[in-house]
């Protein structure tokens, strides 16, 4: 049985059987390949780095998408960068309020064959009018684009290739740029136990341009090595402070339907292990 072993981590990786490869195509910008898994259904990656899987995509995209909004509370305007698989794009389209979701990817064929091979992904989300969809460099667009957003989700792959500059102080730089005041910049930052080095470097860099600077967890199996740890900044306090009486209002009120994501994980999710606050404190 041909196998799938991740190169990612030094001296440690998970191996994923491979039933049978669905497409495997090396684009203008990185190695794709989506294949399909006994235990996780279709399993996209890229440049051999596990991106999605149809079994835990749920966590991972509520988590990114649901505490941001429901935090936020009224957000109209959203802005994804990366995302090509749509899950991210799905889960921001459940919230009724939100009037139009820009979403900018750099590599046009990683949309194309996800819709193709991981259509559950996206479900049709590409197609829904509120979205804008723009095929640029993350880094470019938030440097230039004159629209601003409540809410900006960096949906990115690990700092290693086209996805490094977005963990770049340049690209946050340009996130702060476009987010309306009050609004609420979140970001994939690596699982914390492995990539440690990624949580205080994040720290460093969103740490002097925010007011409220923090981090929220959950865990991922595709993921492999414990919790992943999402990075979130915003000029106020306030959206991280809401309580879980007032999340399960704004949370009924949606009527919107998840599978993990719910008020109580949502406040839960903020608390931090102590190795990574006396990393963070050490800085
Ligand atoms: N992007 C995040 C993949 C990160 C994997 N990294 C890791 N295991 N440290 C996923 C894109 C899904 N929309």
């Amino acid at each position: 049985m041909a196998k799938f072993e991740e190169r990612l981590h030094a001296g440690y990786g998970q191996t994923l059987n491979i039933d049978e490869v669905l497409f495997e195509y090396r684009t203008e910008h990185q190695d794709l390949i989506i294949f399909r898994n006994e235990s996780f259904g279709r399993v996209m990656a890229l440049d051999g780095i596990v991106q999605t899987t149809e079994a835990d995509e749920f966590i991972y995209h509520e988590m990114l998408t649901h505490v941001p909004l429901f935090a936020h509370g009224s957000a109209r305007s959203v802005l994804i960068i990366g995302g090509g698989d749509g899950g991210m794009l799905r889960e921001v389209l459940k919230h009724a309020r939100v009037e139009a979701v820009t979403q900018v990817e750099i590599d046009a064929s990683v949309i194309d064959m996800c819709k193709r091979y991981l259509p559950n992904h996206s479900a049709g989300a590409f197609d829904d009018p509120r979205v804008e969809l723009v095929i640029a460099d993350g880094v470019d667009y938030v440097r230039e684009s004159a629209k601003t957003f409540d809410v900006i989700i960096s949906d990115c792959t690990d700092p290693v290739g086209p996805g490094e500059v977005l963990f770049t102080s340049a690209f946050y730089e340009g996130c702060k740029r476009c987010l309306n005041p009050g609004g609420v910049f979140v970001a994939q930052n690596g699982v914390a136990f492995l990539q440690l080095d990624e949580v205080v470097t994040t720290a460093r860099r969103l740490g002097p341009l925010f007011a409220d600077q923090c981090f929220y967890a959950a865990a991922v199996p595709t993921y492999a090595g414990g919790i992943m740890t999402f990075a979130w900044a915003s000029d106020t306090a306030a959206p991280r402070q809401v309580d879980v009486v007032e999340l399960e209002r704004r949370f009924k009120v949606s009527g919107i339907r998840t599978r993990y994501y719910n008020p109580q994980v949502h406040a839960a999710s903020f608390a931090l292990p102590q190795y990574i606050l006396d990393a963070l404190a050490a800085g």
